[in-house]
């Protein structure tokens, strides 16, 4: 899938908002949620979205959609900093399937890390 394109009302993102798949639920205000990844790359992996923009990517996103998401990524990257004490944290957003985009709806990963473990992406 390239940058262009159409937003999928039936991509997983739009189902969990939508009620229709089930998350494992971090954090969520009224315009974003953050939930766990299902294929984690380490302990704690989470994913932040926004609950109203249609933005597959980055270049696609509204900026108060994109400062609401952002915002929120490193309110969850801290919380996750203080339950799991990582000595990293990857925060990594993927625009077009080249570039390794799998789900449609802008999501900005957050990834703990540890010495010695997988550095990952
Ligand atoms: P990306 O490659 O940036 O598009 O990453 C998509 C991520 O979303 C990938 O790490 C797996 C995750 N994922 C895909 N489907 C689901 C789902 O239904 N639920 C959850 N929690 N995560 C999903």
């Amino acid at each position: 899938m390239s940058l262009d394109g159409v937003y999928d009302e039936d991509n997983p993102f739009s189902l969990i908002l939508q009620g229709k798949l089930p998350s494992t639920r971090l954090y969520e205000d009224e315009h974003v949620l953050a939930f766990l990844d299902i294929q984690p790359q380490s302990k704690g992996h989470a994913l932040v979205i926004s609950k109203w923009s249609k933005a597959r990517n980055i270049l696609e996103m509204e900026d108060e959609a994109l400062c609401q998401v952002m915002t929120a990524t490193k309110k969850v990257a801290k919380a996750i900093r203080k339950a799991l004490n990582p000595d990293g944290i990857h925060v990594a957003q993927f625009n077009g399937g080249p570039a390794g985009q799998t789900v449609f709806h802008l999501h900005v990963h957050i990834v703990p890390r540890w010495e010695g473990g997988p550095r990952g992406f």
